[in-house]
């Protein structure tokens, strides 16, 4: 069934209910002196490039890949358009290796064919803190699809991983693989019903009207939450206390110091958006919740080219109901333009979503482990983790 994944160490179906097998890594670190120095081989048109994602050409070409070859809905209606901005924000965090931001070219013609990244993080994994690579924007151009590039694709960030002495990585995706930690659900939030029924993301409900489906989806102008604002530079120290706190209640979760903190949650406009509760009289800083923007490309809308939705991040409430907190969150994404508001089952989302009107979408997410067994499939709700 699985040529390539059956071949690598991943938890596979057959072990699924196994467990005399530990938890932990299903192979070894070797040591990096005997990981292979050649890149591995692909057909002969073709070679590999690091990409310089720093350069504003070579990063307008992985946009331009993703944009026409990216990840789209199972009906074909949508696809991602992650921006040049977010791509940069994306695969430069801090202690970033430029060697795992990966493409294939034509080797006549130069065009970039094929794209492939990793990114380092610590991520916890019950009581171990693991180092880690995530691997994302796995993309093969639509006319090369089917020829097995993918499998050369994924051994070769493997191979650059172990160079840096990691031996583990996180990674999602839609299709089933061996084997999920877990399956989230995509549940989304209309802000612009109309605009959402006009593209065929959703459809009028039953003995629904336009005018009564607007009235239903209708927020406040303003917040309702003393204090809420948007995150600042000198918040950084007590929003990374905060999350800490907060991830330590999930089975895997990622182990953020502040300095991650400021990378992946300080505002960065139509990138990623942060906001706090400070407490009007101690100050405190008690709530926080985040989203990131990632429109997708319409592909056949006569009106419309862009849906603009943004994607729950990290969110922790500790005064704030969370109930309340991610209305002010809605409250603000209306206000910024989103057309929907997008989240996962994960972590304590299933708390809110019924209530503010979410309804369950047609994808749903698979979450992977490379290298790392788990002795138990996780529910959505243990499982602190939100990749880009
Ligand atoms: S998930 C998004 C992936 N990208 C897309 O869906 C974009 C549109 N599709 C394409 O570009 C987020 C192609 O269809 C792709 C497959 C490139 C997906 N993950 O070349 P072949 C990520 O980026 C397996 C993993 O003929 P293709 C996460 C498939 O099961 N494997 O197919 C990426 C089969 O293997 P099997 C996937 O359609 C995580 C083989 O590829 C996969 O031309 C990567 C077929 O290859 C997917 N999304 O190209 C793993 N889709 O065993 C990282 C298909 O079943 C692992 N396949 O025969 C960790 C590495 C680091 C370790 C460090 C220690
Ligand atoms: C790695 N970072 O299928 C990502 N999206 O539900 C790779 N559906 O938008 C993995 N099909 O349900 C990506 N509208 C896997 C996801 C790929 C993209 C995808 C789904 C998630 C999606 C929409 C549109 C469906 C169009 C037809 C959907 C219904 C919304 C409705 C709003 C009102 C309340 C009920 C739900």
């Amino acid at each position: 069934r699985h040529k390539f994944w059956e071949t690598q160490p991943v938890g596979q179906f057959k072990d699924l209910g196994d467990t005399s097998l530990p938890e932990g890594p299903i192979e070894p670190p070797t040591p990096v002196s005997e990981v292979k120095q050649e890149p591995y081989n692909l057909p002969a048109p073709y070679e590999w490039v690091t990409c310089d994602i720093d350069s504003e050409e070579v990063c307008a070409e992985v946009y331009s890949l993703l944009t026409n070859n990216y990840v789209e809905d199972d009906e074909n209606m949508f696809r991602f358009n992650y921006s040049k901005e977010f791509l940069s924000w994306a695969l430069r965090p801090p202690g970033y290796f430029k060697s795992w931001h990966i493409g294939v070219r034509v080797k006549t013609s130069k065009k970039l064919v094929a794209f492939i990244t990793g990114i380092p993080a610590k991520i916890r994994v019950r009581d171990v803190v693991v180092v880690m690579a995530e691997v994302n924007f796995l993309c093969v151009h639509k006319k090369l699809r089917s020829k097995r590039l993918a499998p050369v694709m994924i051994k070769e960030v493997t191979r650059r991983v172990h160079l840096e002495n990691i031996w583990q990585a996180a990674y999602t995706a839609g299709v089933v693989l061996p084997t999920p930690v877990t399956t989230c659900q995509y549940w989304h939030r209309s802000l612009n019903p109309k605009k959402l029924i006009d593209v065929g993301f959703s459809r009028l409900g039953a003995r629904m009207t336009m005018s009564r489906t607007i009235k239903l989806y209708k927020l406040p102008d303003q917040t309702a939450t003393p204090g809420f604002r948007k995150m600042e530079p000198h918040d950084v120290p007590a929003v990374t206390r905060l999350l800490r706190n907060y991830l330590k209640q999930f089975a895997v979760a990622p182990d953020f110091d502040e300095n991650d903190v400021e990378h992946w949650l300080l505002p960065k406009e139509d990138v990623v958006d942060s906001y706090l509760v400070e407490s009007p009289e101690s100050h405190e800083i008690t709530d926080f919740c985040s989203f990131y923007t990632l429109p997708s490309s319409i592909l056949g809308s006569q009106n419309h080219s862009i849906l603009k939705a943004a994607y729950s991040y990290y969110n922790v409430s500790t005064k704030t109901p969370l109930l309340q907190l991610m209305n002010d969150a809605l409250i603000v994404a209306k206000k910024k333009d989103f057309d929907v508001f997008n989240a996962l089952d994960v972590m304590q989302n299933d708390t809110f979503l019924k209530e503010l009107k979410f309804g369950p979408g047609d994808g749903k997410l698979h979450y992977y482990l490379y290298n790392y067994r788990l002795k138990h499939v996780l529910r959505p709700s243990e499982l602190g983790l939100v990749l880009l």
